[in-house]
C-alpha cells in the first residue's frame, strides 16, 4: 500500500480545507466537507476491507451504499487538518442498511463525522441526480456572504440577482443562481432535507446568518463557486449605502449570457 496521506485526493483536500481557514471563513470547527472518492481515488492507498469501526447514522442514506466518502471530523479545526489529518478527518463507507457508516480511516482519536452528515449525504444524493460527475459538498462560514444575508431580503430572485449585478463574473459563473435557505437550527436531519431541496436546482444555497454550502464535481468547483458568491457578496457590503451608478443592468446580464451561452434563470431578470 501506498502512504494515504500522499494520495491526491488527500493532498488537495489538506490544502483546500488549510486556505479555507486562511481565508477566515472557518472559525473554531466551523465549516465541514466531504467528498466522494473513487475506487481508482483509494485502491493503492487503503485496505477497504478493513472496517475499523461502525458509526451510527440518524437517517437513511440507502440511495448511495457502498460509496466512500472523505469526512471532517465533528467538533474539529479546519485549521488542524494539515498537522493531524488523521484525527481530524475520516474516509467512511455507507454501509448495507444504508444508517451506518463503516470508518476505513481516519477519526484517531475515537471521534465522528460532521454533525451535518445528513445534510451532506442527501446534498450528495440530489445532486448526483443532477450530475453524474458530482463529488463534493463544501459547508463554510464566508464572513461577506454571512454579512450580505443579514441585511439583504432572503428572496432566491433578489438575492441571485443582487449577486449577478455586482460583477460580471458572477451570472458566468453561477447561472444557475444561489438558492437561500431560512434561518434554521443546523446539525439536524430537517436542515438537510431543505437544504437538499434546494440543491436540486442549483449548485450553491446561502444558509441565512450562518454560511454556504457549495457542491461540484471537484473542490475546485465547490471552491470556485462558493468564492465568486463571497466575492460578490464583498462588493454589495463595500458599495452598501452608495448609489451604485454602474451596476449590471438587466439587459447587460442577457448580453453576457447571449455571448457566453448561458442556460441561466432567465425569470430572475426584469
Ligand atoms: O461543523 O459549521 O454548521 C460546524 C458547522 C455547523
Ligand atoms: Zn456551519
Amino acid at each position: 500500500m501506498k502512504i494515504i496521506l500522499e494520495a491526491p485526493f488527500m493532498v488537495e483536500a489538506i490544502r483546500t480545507l488549510t486556505n479555507l481557514y486562511r481565508l477566515g471563513w472557518d472559525e473554531r470547527n466551523g465549516g465541514n466537507l466531504s467528498y466522494l472518492l473513487y475506487d481508482e481515488d483509494i485502491k493503492d492507498y487503503l485496505d477497504t476491507d478493513k472496517v475499523i469501526r461502525t458509526i451510527p447514522m440518524s437517517f437513511d442514506a440507502s440511495e448511495i451504499v457502498g460509496k466512500v466518502f472523505l469526512v471532517t471530523g465533528t467538533g474539529k479545526y479546519f485549521k488542524n487538518v494539515q498537522y493531524d489529518p488523521e484525527r481530524n478527518l475520516g474516509i467512511v463507507r455507507i454501509a448495507e442498511d444504508g444508517k451506518t457508516c463503516e470508518l476505513l480511516w481516519g477519526y484517531s482519536d475515537g471521534g465522528k463525522f460532521t454533525s451535518e452528515l445528513p445534510a451532506h449525504l442527501m446534498s450528495h444524493m440530489v445532486r448526483l441526480k443532477a450530475d453524474p460527475e458530482h463529488r463534493v459538498v463544501m459547508h463554510t462560514h464566508p464572513t461577506n456572504t454571512i454579512a450580505m444575508s443579514l441585511i439583504h431580503p432572503a428572496s432566491e430572485r433578489e438575492f441571485t440577482r443582487s449577486l449577478w449585478k455586482m460583477q460580471t463574473e458572477s451570472i458566468v459563473v453561477f447561472p444557475e443562481g444561489v438558492a437561500v435557505l431560512p434561518w434554521m437550527v443546523c446539525g439536524t436531519n430537517e436542515i438537510g432535507e431543505h437544504t437538499a431541496k434546494k440543491l436540486e436546482n442549483t449548485r450553491l444555497c446561502v444558509w441565512t446568518t450562518h454560511g454556504i454550502y457549495g457542491t461540484g464535481k471537484d473542490l475546485d468547483e465547490a471552491f470556485g463557486l462558493i468564492e465568486t458568491v463571497e466575492k460578490a457578496a464583498e462588493l454589495y457590503m463595500l458599495t452598501r449605502g452608495a448609489e451604485r451608478v454602474n451596476e449590471i443592468k438587466d439587459d447587460e446580464l442577457r448580453d453576457l449570457a447571449a455571448v457566453f451561452g448561458l442556460n441561466y434563470r432567465t425569470d430572475y431578470l426584469d
